[in-house]
């Protein structure tokens, strides 16, 4: 197998644009819009030889920049059960992008040679992109990557990441886990969705007169906005959604899931009446975070990855003990995570709980290691994962007549919150549903969701350097362990602090260097943080002005 046309397009049509170096970081590739013709060209053939090892699977990818700023754009590939790229091939995807244009040929042949492979004929990519001005021009530069290396190619036009993620899998299971089309996704999940408030009725398990079906939706002026009225059609009445940011306005921009985190405030322009239930997307419709003014104090409250994975997995844990069966949850999360949160899984949940590095795909592969396995970053990215032979358990014993009819009815009930849940990826779409049943059937609004644990106070703030890779972490990113002597002066701030605890690492999606901090006041964190980036400024390299003291 030769790549002389893809040689030849390649330096023809889509040179690199500058050497700067680029990586394949937590989440795919990630930088200004223009500089990535090339990477994403790059990336269709690429995409090609992944699915020739895996035997003509097909393989997703994903344009976006899912939060970054609008100018941004970047590239994520999805394996064939929808799961995040394989990390074991993040460095091929780096090494592919980076070599000179008059390499390319050689480099590819090197690669499909030291992988086995013979022919990419077989080789099948779906793709999809979001609502960036970059991303139609991109979507090209794919398409005659995925076409000149010899593949067949699918173009799924625009999705929310978690679509086609959930598209891809329906392919390679051939359609056993749901119809291989947009369609089909909200068939799937509003189906689910319908059925289980009906089952709640019907089964008398909790009245659900008092649920208030009324929801407020920021679309981050993201892929998402164009989504919601479709799945507003299949739903009705059941959840009325009121869309702000839906696409008009400009992507991520004072919105979305990521602003509404960070900065612990509702969008820019949008005002909050007290006991509202707000919601969140960021621009690719993968992220959700809700949050409301409390009816007696009239503050801002923020119901994040944290709270949304405590509630599930609550949920769950109380379904799995109604069927009787042995199946074990776990719940996974991040550095991120609020103190108070990991405290409320282990002391009140009493529900193992994991930490692992940022990124999804450590997330995923953690959770897979538990027969129900919740994972949730901080930021609202996360998902619930089924096992197999849990999943074949539960289909078993619905029809078990050994058992009794409670318990069979909580299989039941459980079988169809599994179709509810997006089990590929972190999910807006499918967590904002199962959040909205979990509240209803609980018969909650988000004043008493928010009840379950108080959140420490925190701060996030980031840091511009020279190089972030200076910074090196160990211990899940808790710890940092270059540059020398970083961690030891963290340390000591921590120390003058009551439940005070900092970290620091670099991005894997922006150029910066992040700092968390949390404390047992606002003040206390947002002093904590502050003081915590001008050490990064000062041992890391900063660039531009030093951070500033908060006011
Ligand atoms: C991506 C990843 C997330 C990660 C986030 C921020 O989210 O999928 O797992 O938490 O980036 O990563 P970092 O702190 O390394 O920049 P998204 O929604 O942007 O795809």
């Amino acid at each position: 197998m030769d790549f002389v046309d893809v040689q030849v397009a390649g330096e023809k049509k889509y040179a690199k644009q500058d050497d700067i170096p680029i990586q394949y970081g937590t989440a795919g590739f990630r930088t200004k819009g223009n500089r990535l013709k090339h990477v994403i060209y790059r990336m269709g053939v690429l995409a090609a030889i992944r699915s020739a090892c895996k035997n003509g699977a097909t393989i997703g990818v994903m344009i976006t920049a899912s939060h970054n700023p609008e100018e941004d754009n970047g590239v994520k590939l999805v394996d064939p059960m929808g799961e995040m790229l394989g990390p074991e091939w993040e460095k091929y995807a780096t090494e592919i992008a980076n070599v000179p244009d008059k390499e390319l040929g050689s480099a590819l042949q090197a690669l499909v040679k030291a992988l086995g492979v013979a022919s990419l004929s077989k080789s099948r990519v779906a793709f999809a992109r979001d609502t960036r001005p970059s991303s139609p021009a991109l979507a090209e530069a794919l398409e005659a990557g995925i076409k000149t290396a010899g593949a067949q190619c699918q173009n799924f036009g625009l999705l929310t990441t978690p679509q086609l993620h959930y598209i891809v899998r329906c392919i390679n299971t051939n359609g056993e886990y749901g119809k291989p089309t947009e369609d089909g996704y909200f068939e799937k999940l509003t189906g689910a969705f319908i059925k289980l408030r009906n089952m709640r009725k019907t089964k008398k398990m909790k009245t659900l007169e008092s649920y208030n079906a009324c929801l407020y939706l920021d679309a981050a002026n993201g892929v998402g906005g164009g989504k919601v009225p479709v799945l507003q059609a299949k739903l009705g009445e059941l959840l009325k959604i009121n869309l702000v940011n839906d696409g008009s306005g400009k992507l991520n921009h004072d919105c979305g899931a990521d602003f509404v985190k960070v900065q612990q405030k509702p969008p820019a322009g949008v005002s909050l009446a007290p006991g509202q239930r707000w919601a969140s997307f960021d621009g690719d419709a993968d992220r959700i975070v809700y949050y409301f003014l409390g009816v007696t104090d009239k503050k801002f409250h923020l119901l994040d990855g944290d709270k949304i994975a405590t509630l599930v997995a609550g949920y769950l844990k109380d379904l799995v003990q109604e069927t009787g069966l042995s199946v074990n949850l776990g719940i996974v999360q991040t550095a991120y995570a609020n103190g108070s949160s990991t405290s409320y899984i282990t002391d009140t949940l009493k529900v193992p709980v994991a930490c692992v590095p940022t990124g999804v795909k450590h997330l995923h592969h953690k959770a897979q290691e538990f027969d129900i396995g919740v994972y949730f970053e901080a930021n609202g990215h996360g998902t619930a994962l089924v096992s197999d032979s849990s999943y074949a358990l539960l289909q078993k014993s619905v029809k078990d007549t050994k058992l009794i009819e409670k318990q069979r009815e909580a299989c039941d009930l459980l079988l169809c919150v599994i179709d509810l849940i997006n089990q590929t990826v972190g999910d807006a779409i499918s967590d904002m549903l199962l959040v909205e049943m979990i509240l209803a059937g609980l018969d909650w609004d988000v004043e008493q969701w928010n009840k379950a644990y108080t959140d420490l106070p925190n701060r996030q703030l980031k840091v511009k350097v020279k190089d972030r890779s200076v910074i090196q972490t160990i211990d899940a990113e808790r710890k940092a362990s270059t540059p020398p002597g970083l961690q030891n002066a963290i340390d000591d701030l921590v120390a003058q602090y009551t439940r005070g605890r900092s970290f620091v690492r670099p991005s894997g999606t922006e150029d910066v260097v992040r700092v968390y901090a949390e404390a047992d006041s606002p003040t206390a964190a947002d002093k904590l943080a502050y003081e915590v980036a001008v050490l990064v400024y000062k041992m890391a390299g900063g660039v531009g002005e030093e951070p500033k003291a908060p006011e």
